[in-house]
């Protein structure tokens, strides 16, 4: 028994690195490419303090970065490809891809107007939800529908978005360890896209990141396993932070 927790206490540190990177954008099932429209980060690190200024659009990215700004029409499927490592998996048959099985939580998207989505700075934007997937009742996650789709997060753009360009947030929280204060992991990357149609709408409540999320909201700072210890949920339906999905 002793023997055993050490062996599963030598593990933790490499379970701590099963992480992931948002690499390619893909607009109704073409896929622009990696690194395409879209800025990553240097490191699959997780942010974990709700304050940081990487709760925006991650931070430290890889260089060159991209310009390019995708054309997508409001009412498009729009999705953003997570990957262990840039490229995708690290090796081949890596189980810590797209993420660490162990790494239940919602995903989600959000949206900010901007001027050039190619060169837009992330600090400072007006950001509105447009989808959201929590816990569902069969105790799968966002993230469970996110590796049974091989990495790809989809959402339909909704058809009452105005034109123009806007930063895509792509967002997860895997909440494995999130019990504990300061525990929820945070992974985001934003895509680069112009808009085209004939909406009006640029969010009904929009939130500022950093600033949308407290450290200890139930969403955040919770526990996800039952009476079995299975990370279905713990009895209580599970609340994703973050403000209301726009309606159109
Ligand atoms: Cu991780």
């Amino acid at each position: 028994m002793k023997f055993f927790a050490a062996a599963v206490l030598s593990l933790l540190p490499a379970l701590s690195v099963a992480h992931t990177i948002a690499q390619r954008v893909r607009v109704n099932g073409q896929d622009f490419g990696q690194l395409n429209g879209i800025k990553a980060p240097n490191s699959n690190n997780p942010i974990q303090n709700v304050n940081d200024a990487a709760m925006a659009c991650n931070s430290n990215y890889r260089q060159p970065t991209s310009t390019q700004v995708i054309n997508v029409k409001a009412g498009d499927k729009v999705g953003v490809l997570w990957g262990h490592v840039i490229g995708g998996a690290q090796f081949a048959n890596d189980p810590d891809h797209p993420i660490a099985k162990s790494h239940k939580g919602p995903t989600m998207f959000y949206m900010a107007k901007v001027d050039n989505a190619g060169t837009a700075s992330p600090n400072g934007l007006k950001w509105f939800k447009v989808h959201e997937d929590g816990l569902d009742g069969s105790g799968q996650w966002g993230v469970d529908r996110m590796i049974n789709n091989g990495g790809w997060q989809d959402f339909t753009l909704p058809s009452c978005v105005a034109p123009g360009n806007y930063l895509l947030r792509a967002e997860i929280i895997a909440l494995h360890s999130a019990s504990k204060p300061g525990e929820a992991q945070f992974y985001i990357g934003c895509a680069q896209i112009n808009v085209s149609g004939s909406g009006t709408k640029t969010g009904d409540q929009t939130v500022s990141f950093p600033g949308a999320y407290s450290a200890s909201h139930p969403g955040i700072q919770v526990s996800i396993y039952d009476k079995q210890g299975k990370p279905l949920g713990n009895g209580t339906p599970y609340q994703i932070p973050g403000p209301q999905v726009m309606k159109c």
